[in-house]
């Protein structure tokens, strides 16, 4: 891996190691001598003990508005600490903030090299072939952080949100990511945000940074986990208790004995996986496992600073002797009882114990077969999960057993890979035959280069990842991808079938004999301690005169234009380009996998708009009908093509959670590039919601869901209500059917007044 990074920069970068400070602890000091007295000032100012969400929120408020904040209600402006962005995001954020003029970030940002890597081989060639297909997109962000003054990880060092647990996240700080699984620092007692890159440019220019004041849902977790159930169990239990839609508007708070029983890792798979359910973020309070783990990744001073401040980073007393008083939802799990359980397929919160399965397989005729088995990604490539993914691996192998189906691991970061290499684990692992990719996403997102089954084949695979959608892992709408901790789906790998509950059930040897599994057992952190490692870093510099360079042939990059503003009248004479049916993620309105590779140029990746949303007239997926032209057949994006060149505005019309998943803007600049006007649903995820706003498509939900049922194919849309367009004002929809005749559904907006100015100037930026 060294090696191969060693090459990597030889071949492609040239070496600016002008700092190696990377964690800016000038920062954090000055933060950590001013946090009591700012929780004082909010405590003064609601007059009233605090959770430990309204502790950082409001230690981070631009502002204090003057009237109490209603929660789920009012807007707040924010300062967060820190920026961090992901390459596939990152493109779009820098090409974002560059049209500011700006000549630095204002606040710390980081780049990670992460999603581009493809999932093929192993580690070094895939990391090779990445790096030369991806050459042109890695020398444009490591030019633009350099200009910027962002601090840029290479290819290989692991992935963002594993490389900010592990460097930048400390307890009681405020962060924006432009990924969806920056909450992921909520297990280090950060308030870790996922958003778009238009959101990520505001705070990087300085510019307070606007948020609903969230709703804020206490999960109480009770006694100690024991026997096979894992930290995983934990979040997917909740998943299925809250639901993909759950978390909308909130942030989960957790704490009790069985939060301080949980290590710091553990803990950070419960947050990132609140991104599944939605949530704004979430978070544990400070305790000695965070204090560990800071000491074991080299920032002792920063568990010391949090140490003395024990009190500020925890919920005040009161609120956990009466948290149903402080909480707007109260969840209690006793973590004594929890077994360990799969979720899926297609979605997170499909919940099923793993003594359920058998059965569910039957009624729902899953394949029992299982085809591929991968354990890693950001949400659990801990040292603490492999060890225990390790060591069921060993006791199987000591008994003689083989793996009966491939295994693939992806490390969160070459930290956690040359750790777990010095402690024998992956030697154990590659025993039971499994592939090392590379620190990097990898199959998690769509980048595996699947060669086992022909398109359409219906087959199962189980993953220890956050995300289960149709195509996400290998781009086959027929794959059925089921979710569990790493050490579960390592031991199911011995047996193949997914009916297989490894708790009970017996595997038989060739011998006639039989074998069951023991309890899984890992080790939190490293008896040797972490080889540590910042492999891959580009600290920022100071007063580059580097020019940031994009050949205007690529079709991956390309500088963005400015969208128009509004033209201040109502919308008339609109189409429908689609009426999408069920679910409608990120993933359903701008694919990753193969496409990922255009998420620095929107024209091109506009070629992918809406191709995975299913067609609620036809339930064909990605295809629909020109209303202009009549003609059928052709793709949703062919067709909103075809309404751009013909300057014909249209809408989309969508059932629950549009938008649920990633934070990808993409899913919001495409259609305002091809000529979306508005957006209609019965409901949106946060991100996707705000996404809209920022680039000028107006994200509206019907007044009653069922209008839903109204909205038919041919029909011409006006949009009323426009002119007088402000926060809570009613907006009316007006469909004019082909016979003549006329419904009218009532709209409800939740633009802000600065958002009402955004859309008016076309766009957030513009505004700005
Ligand atoms: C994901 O997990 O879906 C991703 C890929 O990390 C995305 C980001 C992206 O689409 O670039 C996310 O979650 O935000
Ligand atoms: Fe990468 Fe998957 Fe984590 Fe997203 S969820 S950051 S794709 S590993």
């Amino acid at each position: 891996m060294l090696a191969v990074n060693s090459v990597i920069s030889i071949r492609i970068f040239e070496i600016y190691y002008k700092n190696m400070e990377i964690r800016d602890l000038e920062l954090v000091r000055k933060f950590y001598q001013e946090l009591g007295a700012k929780v004082q000032n909010a405590k003064d100012y609601f007059g009233r003990p605090l959770t430990l969400t309204e502790k950082i929120l409001f230690s981070h408020i631009a502002e204090f508005p003057k009237t109490q904040p209603v929660r789920g209600e009012d807007t707040l402006n924010f300062q967060p600490d820190r920026v961090a962005m992901q390459d596939a995001t990152a493109q779009m954020a820098m090409l974002q903030f560059m049209t500011t003029n700006l000549k630095s970030s204002k606040v710390p940002a980081t780049i990670h090299c992460d999603h581009l890597i493809r999932a093929h081989s192993g580690s070094t060639n895939d990391l090779l072939k990445s790096i030369d297909e991806n050459a042109e997109v890695y020398e444009f962000l490591r030019t633009a952080a350099e200009k910027y003054q962002v601090g840029f990880w290479k290819p290989g060092s692991g992935i963002i949100h594993q490389v900010v647990l592990e460097q930048y996240a400390f307890p009681g700080g405020m962060m924006v990511g432009t990924d969806s699984h920056t909450p992921n620092a909520g297990g280090l007692g950060m308030l870790a945000i996922g958003v778009g890159g238009a959101d990520a440019v505001d705070v990087m220019s300085g510019i307070p940074w606007g948020l609903l004041n969230p709703k804020i849902v206490g999960v109480h977790l009770k006694g100690k986990l024991s026997g096979w159930a894992s930290p995983k169990d934990i979040i997917l239990k909740v998943a299925g208790i809250l639901t993909v839609q759950g978390g909308t508007g909130k942030i989960i708070e957790y704490f009790g004995e069985g939060a301080e029983s949980l290590s710091c890792t553990g803990k950070a798979t419960i947050t990132n996986m609140g991104a599944e359910l939605g949530a704004t973020t979430s978070v544990f309070p400070y305790d000695q496992k965070m204090s560990a783990y800071l000491k074991l990744t080299e920032r002792e001073e920063v568990a010391r600073l949090a140490d003395n401040n024990l009190a500020n980073l925890s919920p005040d007393p009161e609120v956990l002797r009466e948290p149903a008083k402080y909480y707007d939802r109260l969840v209690e799990i006793d973590l004594t009882t929890l077994e360990p359980a799969w979720v899926g397929p297609h979605t997170p919160d499909l919940y099923r114990t793993v003594s359920e399965m058998s059965a569910a397989v039957k009624a729902e005729d899953y394949p029992n077969d299982i085809r591929f088995a991968l354990i890693g990604s950001c949400t659990n490539s801990s040292y603490e999960d492999i060890s225990k993914a390790a060591s069921v691996a060993k006791q199987a192998l000591d008994a003689g057993l083989t793996a009966k189906i491939p295994l693939m691991v992806t490390p969160g970061s070459d930290q956690v890979f040359q750790t777990i290499k010095r402690d024998g684990m992956m030697e154990v692992l590659n025993q039971a035959g499994a592939t090392v990719l590379a620190n990097a996403c990898g199959p998690c997102i769509g980048q595996w280069q699947r060669e086992d089954i022909k398109p359409g084949e219906k087959n199962t695979i189980i993953t220890s990842y956050n995300r289960n959608f149709k195509k996400r892992n290998d781009g086959n709408e027929e794959t059925m991808a089921f979710i569990g901790s790493p050490e579960l789906v390592t031991a199911m790998t011995f047996s193949g079938q997914l009916s297989f509950n490894p708790v009970t059930d017996e595997i038989k040897k060739a011998d006639g004999s039989v074998f069951k599994f023991s309890v899984p057992v890992g080790q939190e952190l490293p008896p040797k301690g972490f080889m540590l490692s910042k492999e891959g870093y580009i600290a920022p510099l100071v007063d580059s005169k580097i020019q940031v360079v994009i050949d205007p042939k690529s079709d991956r990059l390309a500088f963005l234009e400015r969208f128009s503003a509004w033209d201040g009248n109502d919308y008339y004479d609109l189409v429908l380009l689609l009426k999408a049916k069920g679910k409608c993620t990120t993933d359903h309105i701008s694919q990753a996998g193969p496409w990922l590779k255009y998420r620095g140029h929107l024209e091109n990746i506009a070629k992918n708009t809406y191709l995975s949303a299913v067609n609620a007239f036809t339930n064909e997926t990605g295809i629909g009908v020109n209303v202009l032209t009549g003609q059928g057949g052709s793709t949703f994006p062919e067709i909103g093509f075809q309404y751009r060149a013909a300057k014909q505005g249209w809408i989309v019309v969508a059932d629950e959670n549009y938008g649920e998943g990633s934070s990808r803007e993409h899913a919001a600049m495409q259609p305002r590039f091809l000529g979306c006007k508005a957006v209609i649903a019965k409901s949106f995820a946060r991100i996707a919601e705000t996404n809209l706003k920022k680039q000028g498509v107006l994200p509206l939900t019907f007044a009653s869901g069922k209008d839903y049922d109204l909205i038919p194919a041919d029909a011409r849309f006006d949009i009323i209500g426009l002119t007088e367009l402000q926060p809570e004002s009613k907006i009316t929809l007006v469909v004019k059917k082909v016979d003549g005749s006329q419904v009218s559904c009532i709209l409800n907006n939740t633009l802000t007044a600065e958002q009402v100015e955004w859309f008016k100037a076309g766009a957030a930026l513009n505004y700005v």
